[in-house]
């Protein structure tokens, strides 16, 4: 499989569901809403609904099946990044090769940006019904809550935030698994839910993502982005046993996903990409 076929094909089905959901830049209040187009369009690499639509496909179903949560979690991801790149978290005035939210728009108005994401991936999930049944609905929105919580998303921000450079292996991955791993987590088994996947499909996909999305992060540290050194494998290990560590979770997830069989391959090539990318 072509993974950047897949997330140049599966990013055009939710770039075109975004533009939809988004009001238009000129729509008052206008700083507001082009505020949270400024970082949505253009996007990143898509990963996480990539992910959620391959999570669908796996247990058996179409994967556009998956569009309300590839575009919720786009949604959640976009608003992270805009509250991480604020004065009081990291400070970044650049992202992308653009100027963050606030610098373009303003601290306040780039706050209030990253709320109505937030708040707007839980519209578009729950618009969801009646084209699927009421209880996967539900059952996505309660695993999205979850994943960008106080115990996950937001948890894991509060950690990295604190975190102090006596932190061991296992401090650090716990931060990546609330911060990073959730949402990926939360992408896949989202999807699947909405392919009506049975409840041991929806267990492996749940520690499969999680395995990835703690791999996905270690990557990151490895490509040495502006993460914060300190929250870092590759700073605490050393890059070689940082990419060993990240190699050893993609086997065992790949492992996790076996029993799904070839409707699986193109979230096992993601989770290849994921882990081994080089942006
Ligand atoms: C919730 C108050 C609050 C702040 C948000 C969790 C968090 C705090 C911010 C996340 C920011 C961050 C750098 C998380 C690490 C996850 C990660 C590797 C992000 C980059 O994801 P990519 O590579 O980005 O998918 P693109 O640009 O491709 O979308």
């Amino acid at each position: 499989m072509d993974v950047e076929a897949y997330l140049n094909d599966r990013g055009q089905l939710v770039d075109a569901a975004l533009e939809k959901w988004l009001p238009p830049a000129g729509e008052p209040p206008a700083q507001l809403h082009a505020a949270m187009r400024h970082l949505v369009f253009p996007g990143g690499k898509r990963v996480r609904p990539a992910l959620a639509f391959a999570g669908c496909e796996a247990v058996g179903s179409a994967p556009d099946r998956a569009l309300p949560v590839a575009v919720a979690v786009e949604l959640v991801h976009t608003y992270s990044l805009i509250h991480d790149d604020l004065p009081c978290m990291d400070d970044d005035v650049e992202r992308r090769g653009r100027p963050t939210v606030h610098v373009a728009y303003g601290e306040a108005t780039a706050l209030l940006a990253g709320d109505a994401l937030l708040t707007a991936a839980f519209e578009v999930l729950a618009a969801a019904r009646p084209e699927h049944p009421a209880e996967r609905v539900l059952a996505a929105i309660s695993d999205l809550a979850q994943a960008s919580g106080s115990r996950q998303l937001v948890g894991g921000q509060v950690d990295d935030l604190a975190v102090g450079s006596d932190a061991d292996a296992s401090a650090i991955e716990s931060i990546h698994r609330r911060k990073t791993a959730a949402l990926i987590a939360a992408a896949v088994v989202g999807g699947a839910r909405l392919g009506g996947a049975p409840a041991r499909d929806l267990e492996r996909l749940q520690v499969f993502g999680e395995r990835v999305g703690v791999a996905f992060q270690i990557t990151d540290d490895l490509l040495d982005r502006e993460e914060d050194a300190g929250c870092s494998l590759a700073t605490l290990l050393g890059p070689e046993a940082a990419r060993d560590r990240a190699e050893a979770l993609l086997s065992d997830a790949l492992t996790d996903v076996e029993p799904l069989g070839a409707p699986a391959d193109p979230l096992r090539e993601l989770a290849r990409f994921a882990v081994r990318r080089r942006r």
